[in-house]
């Protein structure tokens, strides 16, 4: 049962603009009744009006006339009109909502008895009947009535013009938002919640009035997150020249919501883990992902809103380059190295299993049977990494040129990918037109690179890239990318070499791939030399070079590029797993990796930041590890668990010296237990450490946490670190410590989220049973994607248990898919992805077991569109 895709080659121009929407939404106890006046500017030659809509439909009108039902026709939540004016008109659309019985949280619903909409990418047809398009852009005017003790506040995009009491205990509130917008943008919260106000003095003088909505018990949790919205506003002044043009803008929390947060025009609606943070309820993390955030719905409003997408294809040009300007915002407020290398990390691990599986596909798709489906780690993230590369290629001030350029040329606009490489070029007077396969061809490129001295003290690289083929494209052709580099001598030193091109003497360069083979002279080396490559992680590609353990640990020790420095430490941590596996594989003994270890006290000893030593001592994640095709993931997860032990014993003198060192560091610091970049830092460590010591004498190392938990968990950071090190051990103090943990926050949703997640991350052989029973703890809700993920798509990456090899983890998260699709397409859609997408690459056993359960809800004839689009790709 295929279903049917849209294509972007398909794209038409608009046949009917809107210049003016005017909403009125009648809030009732059992409905809500929305009246949508809509000027419609009908487009030369245009056909019969069709418009996307699946609320239910009270009543149409043209011109003030109400149409009979023989004047139009609905099927497929398309309503197509027969015979509207070649003039502009006016269509009122009248329709009737259910938003207590919306678990989809698309279009408008109800959660904690308040109101609130989601409308990206389709969500506004749920609420009225509209073409439901990015590039039809209009100025939107929302009047909301309801009662005022049940829902005293009142809010939509753009400003407050009007409001007051209405009979019968109802009031009304008036917003006008003057900036023309796509549906998808359109925002309306009703409720009970408590504001906290602040403001901010933007660049032109003008004074923002800053509104921040949450339940009351919630509100002595927003102030960091206030904070963070003023660092954004001034940071897009100061970096971008990008100055905020509405009088005020509010963020909204609510606790049920699909995804992180959503940009609507000065109406921003978040997931509360993304507002809420106090030290006593979020880790370091937390914190991190609350600053980003808040940041990356803020800066959507010039990469975004002012200037959006034509169509959802483009989705990237606005996530790809907002992704890219939160990571430079993170990076400019603290530690540019070690943000790299999570970002970097962050890819590898989420974005490359998807590029190497069913779902692989471009930054920009060239179709989609869901949109839904398409928020992925390749738009957003591998996007970002474009972006980036632009930056890298045409540096700050050529990138400032083009983002200038872009602007001036689309402000008000609905453009494209190409729109923006356009500008990109324009501005800097380079050809970028090889540059736009990175928008048509899926797949991470490798790159197998090897280097050479020649006699006359020339050092010549080689590189040959290759995109692997992907399920939608085989034959590829060679991308443009910057490969950075530079030399080390066998002290570590940086080596200087001349360009060919210019002459110009350096210690660093970047290489411009452009074809299939290429070859680099860098001259007058002189030496025998290491390369460090692909510093800065230039390009989103995975790369070879045939070093030595020893020339790795050269530039582990010495390497000046935080990346590649860390890069070296990776590779020779990916050579360690690999050999534990092949030990595994052959009942051999596992080998004692003295080369990595050896390696690894130079890391151990040194005296860098804090965060920085705790990403160095990390091996790469399993699904950095998997390779392209029979995989085991329970042996792989072994190997590089084996890995793990060697290491914690191999330094178990160290780890509490350590741990002694980052605490006296961490208490050395003002309000050490709140957050700080720099306590973070030394607590990252401090957990590492702590799971490590763990790791080395659990016994002994259980007893004392279990004795001493209160004193040293003295914020959410900490009780995370010790929960996390002692989560594996088979010991009922293991269970009283999450038990205490559940009671002590069984008021804090967000928290309770972290004790599900503990719960089916453990690598405890009860854990399947465990995550059964939780399924009916009374903070376990279905409808809740939070909690969803927390404790199902936490287990979906357990692979040790995912993938048992009786088949019963299959099984299980196919039960748990089957009961969330009725609720929650997305969020089933989500499980899908995370559990089941590496089904290809399984060695045949665990295929064939997966295969069974995805080929089962394949039958099933309700599945929605969202899931059946999953099943069917990993299927095909
Ligand atoms: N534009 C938002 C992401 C988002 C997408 C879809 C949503 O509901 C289905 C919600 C949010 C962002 O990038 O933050
Ligand atoms: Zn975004």
């Amino acid at each position: 049962m295929s279903q049917t895709a849209k294509f972007l080659k398909d794209y038409r121009a608009p046949e009917y603009l809107i210049e003016r929407v005017d909403l009125c939404f009648d809030v009732f106890d059992g409905h809500t009744a929305v009246t949508a006046v809509m000027r419609v500017l009908p487009q030369t030659g245009a056909g019969a009006m069709r418009l996307h809509g699946s609320a239910e439909l009270l009543g149409i009108s043209v011109d003030g006339r109400r149409l009979p039902e023989s004047a139009y026709r609905l099927a497929n939540e398309v309503l197509t009109l027969d015979g509207t004016p070649a003039q502009p008109f006016e269509l009122t659309v009248q329709t009737k909502l259910y938003p207590h019985d919306n678990t989809t949280l698309m279009g408008l619903y109800q959660s904690g008895g308040n109101l609130y909409t989601q409308c990206e990418p389709e969500g506004f047809r749920k609420i009225t009947f509209h073409p439901d398009r990015p590039d039809v852009m209009s100025i939107y005017t929302t009047e909301i009535r309801a009662d005022k003790a049940r829902f005293p506040v009142l809010l939509a995009n753009g400003n407050r013009t009007d409001g007051g009491d209405l009979p019968n205990g109802r009031h009304f509130a008036v917003w006008h938002d003057p900036f023309a917008k796509p549906s998808y943008l359109f925002a309306l919260v009703a409720g009970d919640l408590s504001c906290t106000r602040d403001s901010f003095r933007a660049a032109d003088g003008r004074e923002i009035a800053i509104e921040f909505y949450t339940r009351a018990a919630d509100a002595d949790k927003v102030a960091f997150a206030v904070q963070s919205l003023k660092h954004a506003m001034k940071w897009d002044e100061s970096r971008f020249g990008l100055v905020y043009d509405l009088d005020i803008y509010m963020v909204v929390a609510v606790g049920d919501f699909n995804m992180g947060a959503m940009e609507n025009k000065g109406l921003n609606i978040f997931n509360t883990k993304y507002v809420l943070a106090d030290a006593r309820t979020a880790t370091d993390a937390d914190f991190d992902g609350v600053e980003s955030v808040i940041a990356h719905e803020y800066f959507h409003n010039w990469t975004g809103n002012r200037v959006t997408c034509r169509d959802w294809f483009q989705l990237s040009l606005k996530e790809g380059l907002t992704v890219f300007r939160d990571q430079e915002f993170s990076a400019d407020r603290n530690s540019r190295a070690v943000r790299r290398i999570h970002n970097a990390a962050f890819l590898r691990r989420h974005q490359f299993p998807e590029d190497a599986g069913p779902m692989a596909h471009p930054i920009r798709p060239a179709s989609y049977v869901e949109m839904n489906n398409f928020y992925t780690m390749t738009v957003y993230e591998k996007g970002a990494e474009v972006v980036r590369m632009y930056h890298t290629l045409l540096g700050e001030d050529g990138f400032q040129k083009g983002m200038k350029l872009y602007f001036q040329r689309h402000d008000g606009q609905a453009v494209t990918c190409d729109d923006f490489r356009a500008a990109m070029a324009d501005a800097n007077g380079v050809d970028l037109s090889q540059f736009a396969l990175w928008y048509s061809q899926a797949g991470t490129p490798v790159l197998d690179v090897s280097g050479s001295l020649r006699d006359n003290g020339d050092y010549v690289l080689r590189v040959r890239q290759t995109v692997p083929p992907t399920p939608d494209m085989v034959e590829k052709q060679p991308m443009m990318m910057p490969l950075k580099t530079a030399l080390l001598d066998e002290n570590g030193d940086a080596v200087r070499f001349r360009l060919p091109e210019n002459g110009a003497d350096t210690a660093e360069t970047v290489l411009l791939l452009t074809e299939a083979e290429q070859e680099f002279v860098l001259q007058g080396v002189n030496r025998a030399v290491t390369p460090s490559l692909l510093r800065g992680f230039s390009a989103p590609v995975r790369l070879n070079f045939p070093y030595t353990d020893q020339q790795l640990a050269l530039l582990l020790a010495h390497d000046d590029d935080p990346f590649a420095r860390w890069e070296a430490g990776q590779t020779l941590y990916r050579r360690a797993v690999a050999a534990n596996e092949t030990a595994l594989a052959d009942n051999a003994p596992l080998p004692d990796h003295a080369a990595l270890f050896a390696a690894l006290e130079h890391v151990v000893r040194a005296d860098i930041d804090p965060a920085f030593k705790a990403v160095l001592l990390t091996p790469p994640a399993e699904e950095e590890l998997w390779r392209a095709s029979d995989i085991d993931p329970v042996r792989l997860h072994h190997a590089r668990e084996a890995l793990l032990d060697a290491l914690a014993r191999h330094f178990a003198e160290d780890w509490l010296p350590l741990n002694l060192q980052a605490k006296t560091a961490e208490e050395a610091l003002p309000d050490c237990y709140a957050y700080s970049p720099e306590a973070a830092a030394w607590r990252s460590l401090r957990n590492l450490c702590r799971s490590m010591m763990l790791r080395a004498a659990p016994a002994e190392q259980l007893e004392y946490v279990f004795e001493h938990y209160d004193e040293m968990a003295q914020n959410m950071s900490h009780e995370w670190g010790l929960l996390n090190a002692v989560n594996h051990i088979d010991d009922p103090r293991r269970d009283a410590l999450l038990a205490r943990f559940a009671e002590k926050f069984a008021d804090q949703a967000l928290v309770l989220d972290k004790y599900f997640a503990l719960i089916a991350c453990s690598r405890r052989a009860d854990t399947p049973q465990c995550v059964r029973e939780a399924l009916s703890h009374p903070a376990f809700a279905p409808t809740n994607p939070n909690k969803v993920r927390a404790l199902l798509g936490t287990f979906a990456r357990n692979h040790l248990h995912l993938h048992a090899a009786d088949g019963a983890g299959y099984r299980f998260i196919a039960e748990r898919v089957r009961e969330t699709d009725v609720l929650n397409p997305q969020t089933a859609a989500d499980l899908v992805r995370a559990a089941f997408s590496l089904c290809c690459r399984l060695e045949p056993h665990r295929r064939a077991l997966m295969k069974s359960e995805l080929e089962k809800l394949a039958a099933l004839p309700e599945l929605s569109k969202d899931t059946r689009e999953i099943v069917e790709k990993i299927l095909a």
